[in-house]
């Protein structure tokens, strides 16, 4: 079914067993006490999975180069020896698996962190140091002494970290380079510290190993490289002595979206089509790629030889084994949310998935078959009685899920209309397949009654009932221009010309997005896409940046956001995406209103307090996004009853936009009973 995909890829030496490349992924197991073993669990499933090649997260070759201040680097032979656990596992489940080298350089979150020159990032605290000629030397010995370490520890490549932003891109991009010596000026000298690294690289390991590139071809930031200078790098990349090159769109403080869910899916492959017809090497593209009928179209029409994929081998360590035995469907879709990955990463979290809890906790997340299959009920179809069925049913228990609704998903049916969501039909389809596959006995349109419940003789009742909305309660908070937003969203109501939205959550910011929306799916076009975005995917501009800003939808709608606590829009939006979400609104107009009071709504609109004074937005409707209460109706009747009663998700804590914990805490349960 996906012969180009499924392909194996001969590099002489070694074989990949097919197009497939877990891309890098920091999982801060790196820096936990007792990581390394549950790292090399992780490697391993994927290993199992199938994976091509796996690539680790990014091991600083020195200090200075860390992630953080203690964070993972390898300079001493015995953080080499720590690492054999993980090369052992993934080779003993068929895998290959190669290590990131990674220098943050002046994105190093610690006072130790150096730079090409000078230049502080807009998103980092700390002003680099400048590197001195004989350490940027120094640095390229330690990549190659890194790589060396790498070798002795059993991994089959390393990966040189080339792209968003860090430090071999600060070396090549005027933007954050304005040494006047060997290593600045010229492009060929600005150039020239990746190419030492690559050699340098080489000759420490000798050829059968593998040494992957990873080459930014849009930095998306002002001041970054142009597309001549970008094929002039891989060129020489690929004379320097690299194996492959593995593709890196936008630097960190790019504020253009490259991985987030408003991206289109496979946007930039089109770009690692224009770099294949350049070079010789095994070319790699990556970004928004999540399903293996994409990966197929992409080297099936030749835009490039391998696919590399990171987030989806979180969300499915089985995604290629699926692929190939044509179980597609079961397939857990990465949706791009960031929301258990990227947001945990940058938030010095652990990393996991919200579609599949168990990633990164495989040693103490496991779903494993029951010796005493009970009776058990599920009310509520939404994501957490969803993740709580599936996995009871998989161990073995007889599970019954019930739901008022005529169709499975809960509120994900809600958030799929937010343009841009749709991403989530993905999850509400991997999980009917997964009611399927372990034969749960599904009830729709089943409003199920404690009384009900008790009479099924069920031995233990989990109520995944969602949340309630909360309504206004104000003068004339229930007119009729007054609308909840399940009333906007889900049952399609008018909405005036002029609105306020009530609550600056997720869900204020969704229904504004929404409100606002031109309704040209940008998300589902690439091209459309980087329009709106202002850039270009033909990258006749430097750093794909068009000298045109981004053409931002107009609004057909005038929107106020208001909230009651002080201080800014959006804190509560995920820290990797927040800032689309913020740009999209200002370009398209939306006011936002902070630290007011609710008085009351009549016809002349809102009537609201702000700094001791009554004020009045005039509007025709006012949509209410303020906070939701859990659902526990039926918590005490069955409690009364001597039933065995498990509350999660929504209904546990009413949390907005907390679809993560909902299937968190439906697998836990799940693995527990
Ligand atoms: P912020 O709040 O977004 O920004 C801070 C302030 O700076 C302003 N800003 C800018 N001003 C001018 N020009 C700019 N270009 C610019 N950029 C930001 C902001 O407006 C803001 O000002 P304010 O609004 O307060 O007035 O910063 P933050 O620190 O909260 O967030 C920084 C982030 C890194 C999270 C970020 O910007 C991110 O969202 N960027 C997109 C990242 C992304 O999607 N990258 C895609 C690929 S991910 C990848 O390849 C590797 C990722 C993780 C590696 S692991 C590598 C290998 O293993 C590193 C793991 C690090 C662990 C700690
Ligand atoms: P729900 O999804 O609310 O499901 C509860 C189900 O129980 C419902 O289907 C209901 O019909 C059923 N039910 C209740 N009582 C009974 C009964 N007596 N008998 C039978 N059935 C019953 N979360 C994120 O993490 N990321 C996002 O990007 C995101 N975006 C969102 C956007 C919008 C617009 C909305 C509304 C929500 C969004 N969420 C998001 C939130 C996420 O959808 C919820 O956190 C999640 O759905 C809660 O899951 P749940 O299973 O606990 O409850
Ligand atoms: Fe994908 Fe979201 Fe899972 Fe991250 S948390 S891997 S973006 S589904």
């Amino acid at each position: 079914r996906y012969p180009h995909f499924l392909e194996p890829l001969d590099l002489g030496y070694t074989r990949l067993r097919n197009r497939s490349i877990m891309g890098s992924m920091h999982t801060a197991l790196e820096e936990t006490e007792g990581g390394f073993k549950r790292l090399a669990a992780f490697y391993a499933e994927r290993a199992r999975g199938e994976a091509g090649l796996i690539v680790t997260g990014g091991i600083a070759p020195n200090p200075a180069g860390r992630v953080f201040t203690g964070a993972a680097k390898m300079d001493t032979e015995h953080e080499s020896d720590e690492h054999r656990v993980i090369t052992e596992a993934v080779h003993a489940n068929g895998g290959l698996i190669a290590m990131q080298i990674l220098h943050t350089g002046r994105y190093g979150y610690h006072r130790e962190a150096v730079g090409a020159s000078e230049i502080q990032a807009p998103i980092n605290f700390v002003k680099p140091k400048k590197m001195t000629s004989e350490e940027v030397w120094q640095t390229v010995a330690d990549y190659a002494t890194c790589a060396k370490l790498a070798q002795r520890a059993g991994y089959d490549g390393v990966e040189i970290m080339g792209s968003e932003g860090y430090l071999i891109n600060q070396f090549t991009a005027v933007r954050t380079n304005n040494r006047d010596d060997e290593w600045g000026g010229s492009y060929e000298k600005r150039m020239r510290f990746p190419i030492e690294v690559v050699k340098a690289v080489r000759k420490a390991v000798g050829e059968k190993f593998i040494i992957i590139y990873r080459l930014s071809l849009l930095d998306l930031v002002d001041g970054g490289s142009s597309w001549e200078e970008v094929v002039e790098l891989g060129k020489a990349i690929e004379a320097a002595g690299a194996t492959i090159i593995n593709t890196g769109i936008g630097w960190h403080e790019a504020r253009i979206p490259t991985i987030a869910m408003v991206v289109p899916r496979g946007a930039f492959s089109a770009v690692t089509a224009k770099l294949k017809k350049e070079v010789r090497l095994p070319v790699v593209t990556s970004n928004r790629i999540n399903n293996p009928e994409l990966a197929e179209a992409i080297i099936a029409r030749g835009d490039a030889d391998l696919v590399s994929m990171a987030r989806p081998f979180l969300a499915d360590a089985e995604f290629v084994a699926k692929a190939r035995a044509d179980k597609g469907h079961l397939i857990n879709t990465c949706i791009a949310c960031n929301q258990a990955c990227l947001d945990h990463t940058f938030g010095g979290k652990l990393t996991s998935c919200l579609v599949n809890p168990r990633a990164c906790n495989e040693t103490n997340l496991n779903y494993v078959k029951t010796a005493a299959p009970k009776k058990i009920a599920v009310v509520g179809a939404g994501p957490a009685g969803l993740s709580a069925s599936t996995v009871l049913a998989e161990r073995g228990h007889n599970v019954t899920l019930f739901d008022a609704a005529s169709k499975i998903g809960g509120q994900l049916n809600v958030a799929r209309e937010i343009p841009s969501k749709t991403e989530f039909d993905e999850t509400i389809r991997y999980f009917g397949n997964m009611l399927k596959e372990h034969n749960v006995h599904v009830e729709l349109g089943k409003k199920v009654t404690a009384a009900e419940l008790v009479a099924g003789g069920f031995q233990e009742v989990i109520l995944a009932t969602g949340i309630i909305p909360r309504k206004l309660a104000i003068p004339g908070g229930d007119s009729v221009r007054v609308l909840s937003y399940l009333d906007v969203l889900r049952d399609k109501k008018p909405v005036g010309k002029n609105v306020a939205i009530v609550g600056g959550g997720g869900i204020g910011y969704d229904t504004a997005l929404y409100l606002t929306d031109g309704g040209h799916a940008t998300w589902a076009k690439p091209d459309e896409f980087a329009k709106e975005w202002g850039f270009d995917l033909t990258v006749s501009t430097r750093a794909g940046l068009k000298e045109k800003s981004a053409e931002h939808k107009k609004s057909p709608r005038s929107v106020t956001m208001f909230k009651r606590s002080k201080g800014k829009f959006g804190s509560t939006l995920g820290k990797t995406t927040g800032w689309v979400h913020k740009i999209t609104l200002e370009e398209r107009g939306v006011a936002q209103v902070s630290n007011v009071t609710y008085e009351k709504i009549d016809d002349q609109g809102l009537h609201y307090g702000l700094k001791g004074e009554t004020k009045v937005l005039p509007c025709d409707t006012v949509v209410v996004c303020a906070g939701q209460e859990p659902n526990r109706e039926l918590e005490a009747p069955l409690k009364d009853a001597g039933i065995n009663v498990h509350i999660i998700g929504g209904a546990k804590e009413a949390g907005e936009l907390d679809a993560k914990r909902a299937i968190a805490e439906g697998a836990e349960l799940g693995a527990r009973l």
